[in-house]
């Protein structure tokens, strides 16, 4: 018989192992605080966890020591003696504690998040939690048992071929053992064989998304008595380059959200409970697919997904910048990420890598690492197709884009640079010219702090409302491109970025459509409520928090998933309006006002007040929000250069382009290499050329005073 025991409780903690003295519970991350705080000063080092093993745990014939997240390099030592060194924080490990055992036992693991030229992530847009932060388990088996060391699988694989016109399954079951041979049982049927065992289900009952996502399991026992077993779920996944997604047949795009593993004030170390709730509110929002970024996320997070019917992209963190050293790693990261989660019917998709060529130019070395990852893929998993995220700058003629099967561009059109519109005509350009190419949206976002709101909102700077305006577009950028694979927002939930300090907080990326403490849905998470969400009829009222308003008209939004929606002010009906999730009314403002938007059966408050000057505790950039008004009234000499012109126009006069290249380079070595990227990429550098140096400087978060001295000295010299 197989036993699992918890290992959970009763570890000792410290940086130092003869100072290993804090007790601690896992899942446990020594950055749940100064990851999160801003700085990028959270510590990244080596840490030790200790812990005696009794004599009842260490019962058993054969006795395994399960570690599911170790962040991110993670050596294991029985009584002194190192058993096992583990490179990758996001996947799992087993290692043999058999015969090494004595009376009384000392297991002291340290585990390492610090600096590593060989480990992915090293460069990324989120904190490197360090910790045991998932489950320690111990596993005693008999001597004849399944496999529980070879890229820590679970020793039963399972391959459904649905075949959609016959209405069958033809399962492969394949095992791992040291026995002689195995039953194994699917769908009530049991065969006794070496290894493997196929299986047909007639009249089968698909995995169907989310409107039916049913569960198959299969079980494989040995004489032994050891026994394992894996749900599986039998359904036809196909993309077409003109068509999109398809599930078992029938057209099913792909629209959601991207997820990190982390939560304020836990960090990485989530429990079950902390799942399952993100998974509550991915189903409120009516997502059908999960692009689960940037790493191998739990396995109680894929069941999740399994049994909710989302599909998901899964990945490994090969990310942002190549490591010459770090092949390896990243062959390896793959082959535990595609053993571990093989049998997951959720997964659709394997990610090769996310931004590579940010920081990394495209040569030889980074093509052979992609090539060898794909071929990998393949020959692991001939029933999934492979993708990559890529960088907007990536040029789309590059020969990486022809590695995966399939493709996808993170753009941030309308938030990092450039406008809304370019990612229409971006998609739209690659789609003329690859029409055989299948493309997807793998992220775009907008940050938003709910505390800053504006009437006129703007590019750059943090209101609930831009990020809004921002998604109606995205929205309705998707709905006409039937032809995008997939499309995820980034992200679902604010998340810890220790390196950033914007939009009014420390150390967050604020892109989320739900506050990193999941406690506030902005009004962005409703409007793909209204578009997603069949199910649960609502009308929501937008700008709640944006009480205070000057305007004596003003606009208020609804955005419901019904077809008609009334809007009353103090008690009187005002307006009727039929339409499509996004509904607008505009009204005078002239005191406080209740307003009241009802629709079938549902119906949603707030309350707003004129006020004769701008609430000042809505506004993020005080500076760069007065740097419009002052602008537009100031004089400029139409004959001179100033900040209204273009970059490309200031860069053709030899001395205003000397001066404004002069500026850019210096802001640049600031911001670091995704800077250097952006210069030696002409297309992103004919995008700028198009901007004015005024959004530009916005943009880039100049104060008030830089951008009047810049314009001062552009005003000195003549066109
Ligand atoms: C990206 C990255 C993601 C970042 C995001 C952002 O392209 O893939 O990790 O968090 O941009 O918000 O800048």
């Amino acid at each position: 018989m197989r036993k699992i025991i918890d290992l959970n409780d009763n570890w000792l903690f410290g940086k130092k192992l003869e100072g290993a003295a804090e007790a601690v519970t896992l899942p446990h991350t020594w950055n749940s605080l100064d990851g999160q705080d801003g700085g990028n000063d959270y510590y990244r080092g080596t840490c030790w966890y200790r812990r005696e093993l009794s004599t009842e745990e260490t019962a058993g014939e054969r006795l395994f020591l399960e570690i599911n997240g170790a962040a991110h390099t993670c050596e294991v030592f029985l009584n002194g003696e190192k058993l096992c060194c583990h490179e990758g924080g996001y996947s799992a490990f087993r290692v043999e504690l058999t015969g090494k055992l004595k009376e009384k036992n000392m297991l002291e693991v340290s585990v390492s998040n610090e600096d590593s030229d060989r480990v992915y992530p090293q460069k990324a847009d989120f904190t490197f939690y360090g910790g045991l932060y998932r489950d320690v388990k111990l596993i005693s088996v008999p001597d004849k048992h399944f496999e529980l060391l070879k890229d820590g699988t679970t020793g039963i694989k399972a391959t459904p071929v649905v075949d959609l016109e016959k209405k069958t399954a033809t399962v492969t079951v394949e095992t791992w053992h040291n026995g002689e041979s195995v039953d194994i049982t699917v769908n009530g049927e049991t065969k006794t064989v070496e290894r493997t065992a196929e299986f047909v289900i007639e009249n089968v009952h698909l995995w169907d998304g989310l409107d039916d996502p049913y569960l198959y399991t299969a079980t494989a026992r040995l004489d032994s008595g050891d026994e394992v077993s894996t749900r599986f779920g039998c359904r036809a996944f196909a993309c077409d380059p003109e068509k999109g997604f398809f599930l078992n047949g029938r057209s099913y795009p792909l629209r959601g959200v991207s997820r990190h593993q982390d939560l304020k004030g836990k960090g990485n170390a989530l429990s079950y409970e902390d799942h399952a709730a993100d998974m509550a509110i991915i189903r409120e929002l009516g997502a059908n697919t999960l692009r689960l970024a940037h790493y191998q996320h739990a396995q109680e997070f894929y069941d999740l997904c399994d049994e909710n019917g989302i599909v998901v992209w899964a990945e490994i963190p090969y990310i942002t910048m190549h490591m010459p050293n770090g092949r390896e790693n990243t062959l390896s990261q793959m082959r535990e990420l595609i053993t571990q989660c093989y049998n997951h019917p959720c997964i659709a998709v394997w990610g090769l890598s996310n931004e590579i060529t940010a920081a990394s130019a495209v040569n030889e070395d980074l093509l052979e690492n992609h090539r060898l990852l794909n071929e990998l893929c393949h020959r692991m998993d001939p029933t999934r197709l492979t993708t990559m995220a890529d960088v907007f700058m990536l040029e789309i003629e590059s020969p990486i884009l022809e590695i995966p099967d399939i493709n996808s561009y993170n753009l941030y059109f309308g938030w990092y640079l450039g406008e809304l519109e370019q990612t229409d005509e971006f998609f739209d350009e690659y789609h003329a010219k690859y029409p055989d190419r299948v493309i997807g949206f793998s992220e775009y976002g907008a940050d938003a702090n709910p505390a800053f709101h504006s009437s006129c909102p703007e590019k750059g700077d943090y209101t609930e409302e831009y990020q809004a305006l921002y998604h109606e577009h995205m929205l309705k950028m998707i709905e006409a491109r039937p032809y995008l694979w997939a499309t995820h927002v980034w992200n679902l939930f604010d998340f810890a970025a220790d390196g950033r300090d914007e939009g009014g907080k420390h150390g967050e990326n604020q892109k989320g459509l739900v506050t990193f403490d999941r406690a506030l849905r902005k009004d962005a998470f409703y409007l793909y409520k209204a578009a997603w969400n069949k199910t649960e009829p609502f009308v929501h009222l937008c700008g709640k928090r944006y009480i205070n308003r000057c305007e004596d008209r003003t606009e208020i939004k609804v955005y419901s998933n019904q077809p008609e929606v009334k809007l009353y002010v103090d008690g009187m009906l005002i307006g009727t309006q039929s339409g499509k999730t996004v509904f607008r009314f505009e009204l005078p403002l002239l005191g406080e006002h209740l307003i009241r938007a009802e629709a079938e059966g549902c119906g949603d408050s707030m309350v707003i007040r004129h006020v004769s000057e701008p609430d000042e505790s809505y506004i993020f950039n005080k500076a760069a929000a007065s740097v419009t008004n002052w602008f537009d009234a100031d004089e400029i000499n139409p004959e001179c250069f100033s900040i209204n012109d273009t970059l490309g126009e200031i860069r053709s006069h030899p001395q205003a382009g000397a001066i404004v290249n002069q500026m850019m380079a210096k802001g640049a070595s600031e911001r670091g290499d995704v800077a250097d990227a952006v210069k030696d990429n002409p297309a992103l550098q004919r995008m700028m050329g198009r901007m004015t140096m005024l959004s530009l400087l916005k943009q880039g978060g100049a104060d008030e005073e830089s951008i009047r001295q810049l314009n001062r000295i552009l005003q000195g010299i003549k066109k």
